[in-house]
């Protein structure tokens, strides 16, 4: 599987795909990453990719031009249809974007090869969003000053769920969100840490136990931390009622 990353700051992806899950999974010839400068599909002597919006305002407008020129060289053709026939898949980062999910990441990493846009300035022009894009993503409620670090997380959400990626010890379908809850709390050595213990069940080895408390102290979490999650999840009354119930203990 191949990513292309379309920037005005390519250094900026200088070593973060060298680490980790992500820096294997390339080492291995499963997936190939590489930050290209858009201004290298201009064709002025000033390598200009911007320009005022059009209406008025502040603030600049990245041109459709050297993006539409950059997807071409990179994917071969720039309309999202025939991009899609091919399994390729085009990004465009925006903060207008749906937003990526596991379920989003899952079917990115379906395709064979991903090119992502990375805004800066005020934006990008609205026809890279509507023909040449075949998916505009948002990483979350929050402003970045650009689509660089959405691009980061991209890659590495995808990259793991490559197969073979995650190596044999892990496997990506059991993963925390997969069933939509968050993943139970985790301790180890010293039992007692500064004054605070870990949950006397956990010593014990008891296995039946230890689920337990793991399923009701990731429930207790999720609803504490995710009540958009809890209410999604599917809980006998009597489940729902613990978590909740536990929630005003502490
Ligand atoms: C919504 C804010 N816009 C109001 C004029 C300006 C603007 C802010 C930040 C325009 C572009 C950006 C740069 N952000 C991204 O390119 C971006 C982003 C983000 O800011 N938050 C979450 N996901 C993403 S993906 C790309």
């Amino acid at each position: 599987m191949r990513f292309d990353i379309v920037t005005i700051f390519p250094d900026f992806f200088g070593a973060v795909f060298d680490f980790g899950i992500v820096r294997r999974a390339r080492a291995a010839g499963l997936v190939e990453v590489e930050a290209h400068d858009l201004r290298r599909w201009t064709h002025d002597r000033h390598k200009v990719v911007d320009d005022r919006p059009f209406g008025g305002g502040d603030g600049m407008v990245l041109k459709p031009g050297p993006i539409f020129e950059a997807v071409e060289a990179l994917a071969g053709a720039s309309d999202a249809a025939s991009l899609r026939n091919a399994g390729k898949r085009v990004v465009l980062l925006s903060p207008q974007g749906r937003a990526l999910t596991q379920g989003l990441a899952a079917e990115l990493a379906g395709a064979e090869h991903v090119v992502l846009i990375c805004g800066r300035y005020e934006g990008v022009d609205e026809r890279v969003a509507e023909s040449l894009a075949t998916d505009e993503v948002s990483i979350g409620d929050y402003v970045l000053s650009g689509g660089e670090p959405a691009a980061v997380v991209v890659v590495d959400a995808v990259v793991r769920l490559v197969p073979g990626a995650l190596g044999s010890e892990t496997s990506a379908v059991n993963e925390s969100f997969s069933e939509g809850l968050l993943d139970f709390p985790n301790y180890t050595r010293p039992p007692e840490f500064r004054g605070m213990r870990v949950p006397e069940v956990l010593l014990g080895g008891h296995h039946a136990e230890v689920a337990r408390w793991r399923r009701r102290a990731a429930l207790r979490k999720t609803l504490r931390n995710r009540p958009d999650l809890f209410a999604r999840l599917a809980l006998s009354d009597e489940e729902r009622a613990a978590a909740e119930n536990e929630l005003t203990e502490d």
